[in-house]
């Protein structure tokens, strides 16, 4: 059985953080009934179109196991479609620009007088204060979450990464919200709101960078390559290049075909307890006991030198080499993988991880699966439907309109033109 078999997801959300999060739940199990625009849908369907005419990758690939109805919220049959929505599912996820859900008259007062145990799931770009009422986008979140200005080098300006921690990354906080909610409600009976805002949820995931912050107050961070070049501390938590959050100095290093593949890399660790591991693998044995070598805190001044030494000898390898010797060894390494190496990996389409799915319009493509594993609920990934595939279904099966009823919303205009194989 599925995990979350039985729970009504009223899904308003659009282009990519609030669709993570309601992906998710339909991979656990839930029915996630997607509204969209009549003649519109969700923006990104026709953004970066890579098919003419097709829903793009963007879109597929953040919204499989849904449902989509096309319904104007704004028209009085349209209301009165999502009054019903709301009686009938148990949780409203939604990631509008703020007061939007008060304009359409479904804020959460009009919620809980419908259906007092709705979980009303919101993602913002900030919580409540002076920013609240803006619009926000990832790289806006990645900056004012404070994980831009950690990430880069020294010596450069601040840089967002590829990771899209501020959608991607706040769905996933919403999703636990939601689950944390529901399980609530099983004793209280209630629904509640959830909220995860994008600035929140990047300074979560930057949390050892506010940690670091606090230490400037006892001293320089000695494990920063800064440190070891004599480079002063400023009064913020600096950008750290590719160390390592961790402690443990930390570089990437060039690898055997560098000069043509811009991903032949490794991650190397120089980690305190492999380190005489790591001096016999690069040749320098006598490292193990030389004054100055030896100890962690010696070498802070020499890791240039050291890591330099190391990348000698990684570049003699492939990064897959690299990490076949050093891995016995307990030697922390990683390779750099490419989006290429990854769609192409056996070992991730074995799990899951990279599932290839068909779509009626543009043939099958690649998408990443769950990246969560239950054993009892394993995820099993379908398309992404339609613009208003489901209207029809959704009106008759989960809402009861039939005969004259169901031909007079459709008349209304209220949910759009429906799809021709859907309206017989
Ligand atoms: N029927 C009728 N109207 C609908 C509708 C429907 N089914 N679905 C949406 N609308 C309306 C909304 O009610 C809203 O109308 P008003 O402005 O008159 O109230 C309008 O469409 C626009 O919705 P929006 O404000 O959410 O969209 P936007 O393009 O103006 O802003 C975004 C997009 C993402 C900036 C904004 O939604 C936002 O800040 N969301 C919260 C933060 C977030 O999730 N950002 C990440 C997005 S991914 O990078």
């Amino acid at each position: 059985m599925e995990a979350l078999k039985n729970v009504k997801i009223l899904d308003f959300t659009h282009v990519q953080s609030g669709p993570t999060c309601t992906q998710l739940l339909a991979w656990f199990g839930a029915d996630v009934i997607k509204v969209e625009r009549p003649g519109v849908g969700d923006a990104t369907r026709k953004q970066l179109v890579d098919v003419p005419g097709a829903d793009s990758l963007y879109f597929t690939m953040l919204n499989h196991n849904k449902r989509s109805i096309t319904l104007n919220t704004k028209d009085a049959t349209g209301k009165e479609i999502l009054e019903r929505l709301v009686k009938e599912c148990d949780v409203l996820v939604e990631n509008f620009a703020p007061g939007a859900l008060d304009r359409m008259c479904f804020g959460w007062e009009r919620i809980q007088e419908l259906n007092p145990r709705m979980i009303m799931a919101s993602v913002k770009g900030f919580g409540p204060g002076k920013y609240e009422d803006c619009k926000v986008y990832e790289n806006v979140a990645q900056c004012a979450g404070g994980s831009a200005s950690t990430t880069g080098f020294l010596d450069g300006p601040p840089l967002v990464t590829g990771a899209q921690i501020g959608d991607s990354g706040t769905g996933l906080h919403l999703a636990l919200g939601i689950v944390a909610a529901l399980y609530q409600r099983e004793q209280t009976g209630r629904g509640q709101k959830v909220l995860a805002s994008m600035q929140d949820g990047v300074i979560n995931l930057s949390r050892v960078k506010l940690r670091d912050q606090q230490r400037l107050a006892a001293g320089p961070l000695t494990e920063y390559s800064q440190f070891g070049e004599g480079i002063p501390f400023g009064d913020a938590t600096p950008r750290a290049g590719n160390d390592s959050g961790g402690g443990q100095p930390g570089r990437i290093l060039k690898c055997k075909g560098w000069e043509t593949d811009p991903n032949a890399y490794t991650y190397f660790i120089t980690q305190a307890p492999a380190w005489e591991k790591i001096c016999d693998v690069i040749g320098e044995p006598e490292w193990k006991t030389k004054e100055g070598y030896a100890k962690p805190p010696q070498r802070l001044d020499k890791l240039n030198e050291i890591f330099d030494r190391i990348e000698q000898w990684t570049m003699t390898k492939t990064k897959f080499e690299v990490m076949d010797i050093c891995n016995p060894l307990d030697i922390p390494v990683g390779p750099i993988l490419s989006m290429k190496e990854i769609a192409e990996d056996e070992g991730l389409r074995a799990t899951g991880t990279i599932v290839e799915v068909d779509h009626p319009e543009r043939g099958p493509y690649l998408t990443v699966g769950c990246p969560v594993k239950l054993s009892d609920s394993p995820a099993v990934v379908t398309r992404s439907p339609l613009l208003g595939e489901h209207t029809a279904e959704v009106l008759r099966d989960v809402l009861g309109y039939q005969g004259e009823e169901f031909d007079r919303v459709v008349a209304s205009g209220a949910v759009g033109e429906l799809r021709v194989e859907a309206a017989e």
